[in-house]
C-alpha cells in the first residue's frame, strides 16, 4: 500500500478485516518490520486517539515516531500558493513538505475540512499537497472528506460483535453545539456499504451527505423508523453538506439525541461513537454507560486499524 487515504486503498476488506485480527493476537509479531523506519506523524488539528494509537502501532511494529502539532511550536504553515506572505504565516507548505519528508519515511496526516471552500475540502488540498510533493507514503489521520482509520476500526468493532452475516447498521446524525466536518460518516457510510451491511442513514432534511460516499445507503429521514431492527447504531453530528448551507449547523433539534426509548426500538442494538462525544448532546449518560455501548472496544480497535495500515506500507518500503 502506497498512500491510504480512501476505502479503495484497502483493497478486499474481508481480507484486511482478517488482518487485522491476526494482528491484533499478537501485535508483536512484526515488531523488526520497522526497524530504521521513521513515521513522521503530523497534527493540524487536535487529537486523543489518533496520536497516541497511531504510535503505538507504529512502536509496536518497532519504528521510531515523530510527532508534530502544527499549530503549537512549529511555524504557521501558508496552504495557498501564491500570495503574498506579509500575515502571521511564516512558512509555505511547499519547502516545509519536502523538509519534513527528509526526516522520515511514512507521514501520516490530520488537516480537518476548513467548512468554508467546499472545492478546497472535497478536492482534499491540502492532503493531497503532501501526496504530490513529499515523495513518501502518505495515510490520513482524518483529513478534510474521510477518517479511513477510524471507519477501519468500526468495521473491525462491527465483524467482532455481530450475530448475523449481514446486520443492520444504522447512521444516526445527533445534535452538537458546534459545525463538525463530514469526514467521519463519509467514511463510516461508504466503508460499511463496502463491508456488504444492510446501510441506513438518518438525519434532519438537508443533512444529505455527499453522494459518492453514501451510494448503497438508504436515508430515512425518521429517526424512529430507522432504528428499528438496526443491530448496530452509530451517532455522528455533523454540518451541512450541500450549498448554500456548507458547513453550517441548520438544526440543533435536541429530539434527535440517543437516548434509552430510541435504543429500546431496535433489535437490542450496540452503540457506536467515534468520540469524542459530547454526553447528553448526541448521546444520553445511559446509553453510553450502557452494556451495549461499544465505544471503548471501538477506540482501542484505533491502534490495531492503524498498525494494520503502517505494517502493509511498511511491507511495500521493504
Ligand atoms: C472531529 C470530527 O467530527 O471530525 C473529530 C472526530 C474524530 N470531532 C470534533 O471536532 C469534536
Ligand atoms: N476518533 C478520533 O479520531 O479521535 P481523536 O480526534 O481524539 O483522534
Amino acid at each position: 500500500m502506497k498512500n491510504f487515504t480512501t476505502v479503495a486503498d484497502i483493497g478486499d476488506i474481508k481480507k484486511a478485516v482478517a488482518e487485522a485480527l491476526e494482528v491484533k493476537t499478537n501485535r508483536f509479531a512484526f515488531k523488526n518490520l520497522g526497524h530504521d523506519k521513521t513515521l513522521l506523524m503530523l497534527f493540524f488539528n487536535s487529537s486523543l486517539r489518533t496520536r497516541l494509537s497511531t504510535q503505538k502501532a507504529a512502536m509496536n511494529l518497532g519504528m521510531n515516531v515523530i510527532v508534530l502539532d502544527v499549530n503549537q511550536g512549529a511555524w504557521k504553515l501558508e496552504t495557498e500558493r501564491g500570495v503574498i506572505m506579509d500575515g502571521d504565516k511564516a512558512e509555505h507548505l511547499l519547502e516545509a513538505i519536502p523538509v519534513m519528508a527528509s526526516y522520515c519515511d511514512i507521514i501520516g496526516v490530520r488537516s480537518f475540512a476548513g467548512l468554508t471552500d467546499k472545492n478546497d475540502d472535497y478536492n482534499e488540498k491540502v492532503l493531497n499537497q503532501f501526496i504530490k510533493y513529499s515523495g513518501r507514503p502518505v495515510f490520513s489521520m482524518e483529513a478534510a472528506t474521510g477518517h479511513p482509520l477510524q471507519a477501519f476500526a468500526d468495521i473491525i468493532t462491527i465483524e467482532e460483535h455481530k450475530s448475523v452475516q449481514r446486520p443492520k447498521v444504522v447512521l444516526t446524525w445527533a445534535p452538537h453545539p458546534k459545525a463538525l466536518p463530514q469526514a467521519v460518516p463519509n467514511s463510516f457510510a461508504q466503508w460499511s456499504v463496502a463491508a456488504g451491511y444492510d446501510v441506513v442513514i438518518t438525519h434532519p432534511h438537508g443533512y444529505e451527505l455527499a453522494p459518492e460516499f453514501t451510494a448503497g445507503a438508504t436515508i430515512e429521514y425518521d429517526q424512529k423508523k430507522a432504528f428499528e431492527g438496526a443491530d448496530f447504531i452509530y451517532a455522528k453530528n455533523w454540518s451541512a453538506f450541500n450549498d448554500p448551507n456548507y458547513g453550517k449547523i441548520l438544526s440543533t433539534d435536541w429530539s434527535w439525541t440517543v437516548d434509552s426509548e430510541k435504543m429500546a426500538l431496535t433489535n437490542d442494538a450496540f452503540f457506536m461513537h467515534c468520540l469524542p462525544v459530547r454526553r447528553n448532546m448526541i448521546v444520553t449518560d445511559e446509553v453510553i454507560e450502557s452494556p451495549k455501548s461499544i465505544v471503548i472496544p471501538e477506540a482501542a480497535n484505533r491502534e490495531i486499524s492503524a498498525q494494520t495500515v503502517l505494517k502493509r506500507m511498511l511491507e511495500e518500503l521493504a
